[in-house]
């Protein structure tokens, strides 16, 4: 392929500096479907262990819909650029969620001293970004696109290492019709204390409203709501809070049946659904496990306790 004219920096910013600028853009492609989703990838350094302490997002508003940013061990394929929407093939083994940008939403900030930790013996060694282009009728003059986010780096040692806690509900079944649905994940948190500051929410078409809640000694304290149907960044959390060890991490995704009729299940395509809660946070660099996941369905005895505003839609 030509070589695009799509920024690919990944400098010092002065000679000697421990910090640097490492861009992931789309190596300047022409989507011709509505809907696209395009991955690209860089490596990372790959010596000694690096942190990426902020986020610069540079997206044609007209055109995408989204941008998502992965750590892999290694990316789904070696091509420029590929076609990641149906497959969900981003990262050929695991995919760690670091960033998501979205039309219409505000930006999201690291906490001063906080970094996501790759490179070195992190195993993550690429980063992947996968661009939504939703409308294209603004590339009908077949110009070349060169979205991406900028990341902000550094050598330095971070003593905050950010993390993602993703809640997924892996059973949920919503009937045809069925007015209400609700899909509960819950899990006893047994690790050092971790510091929630942003949440992101993902479902498709049939998420009405999903809801996170630390549980601890009965009390429910909200660490997020949000509408899924509104733009799916991560938003910062409105009080600060903490979760440590013997707490319940709670969430519950609202669907409707309504309009369906056949009964619909979790997976991968537009006419699946999906269940999720990405809690991002800091923890301590001593303690840091970086990445976390609870799976479990939760029980309705406890969710009986749930805040009734959990299952109040939000209108978008
Ligand atoms: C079945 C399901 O809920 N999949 C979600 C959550 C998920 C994210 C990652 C599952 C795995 C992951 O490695 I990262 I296994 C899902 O695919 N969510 C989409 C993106 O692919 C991240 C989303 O937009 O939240
Ligand atoms: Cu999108
Ligand atoms: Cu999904």
């Amino acid at each position: 392929t030509l070589p695009s004219n799509c920024p690919q920096n990944r400098q010092p910013e002065k000679p000697n500096s421990l910090n640097f600028k490492l861009d992931v853009r789309m190596p300047g492609v022409t989507p011709l479907m509505s809907d696209s989703y395009f991955c690209t990838f860089v490596p990372v350094p790959s010596g000694q262990k690096s942190y990426i302490v902020d986020f610069k997002p540079h997206a044609s508003m007209e055109t995408v819909h989204h941008m998502l940013l992965f750590g892999c061990s290694k990316p789904a394929t070696n091509e420029d650029y590929w076609d990641c929407g149906s497959s969900y093939a981003t990262c050929l083994y695991e995919a760690k969620i670091m960033y998501a940008w979205a039309r219409n939403a505000p930006p999201t900030q690291l906490p001063t001293d906080v970094g996501f930790r790759v490179g070195g013996n992190t195993g993550i060694n690429y980063i992947v970004l996968q661009v939504h282009y939703g409308d294209i009728t603004a590339f009908r003059d077949n110009h070349k696109d060169c979205s991406g986010v900028t990341l902000q780096m550094t050598f330095r040692q971070q003593p905050l290492i950010a993390g993602i806690y993703l809640l997924m509900s892996h059973d949920a079944v919503i009937p045809p019709g069925e007015k209400v649905v609700n899909a509960d994940i819950a899990c006893l948190y047994k690790q050092a204390t971790i510091h929630p500051f942003a949440f992101r929410t993902h479902t498709h078409q049939l998420g009405q409203v999903v809801s996170g809640y630390r549980v601890r000694d009965g009390k429910w304290t909200l660490i997020g709501r949000q509408s899924p149907q509104m733009p799916q960044a991560f938003y910062h959390l409105e009080h600060p809070m903490d979760i440590k060890y013997g707490d319940t991490i709670t969430a519950r995704c609202v669907f409707t049946g309504k309009g369906r009729t056949t009964v619909t299940l979790i997976g991968g395509t537009s006419k699946d659904e999906m269940c999720n809660l990405y809690i991002m946070y800091y923890m301590d660099a001593k303690h840091a496990k970086p990445y976390a996941y609870c799976m479990q369905t939760g029980s309705p005895e406890l969710f009986k306790q749930i805040p009734p505003e959990a299952n109040i839609p939000i209108p978008v």
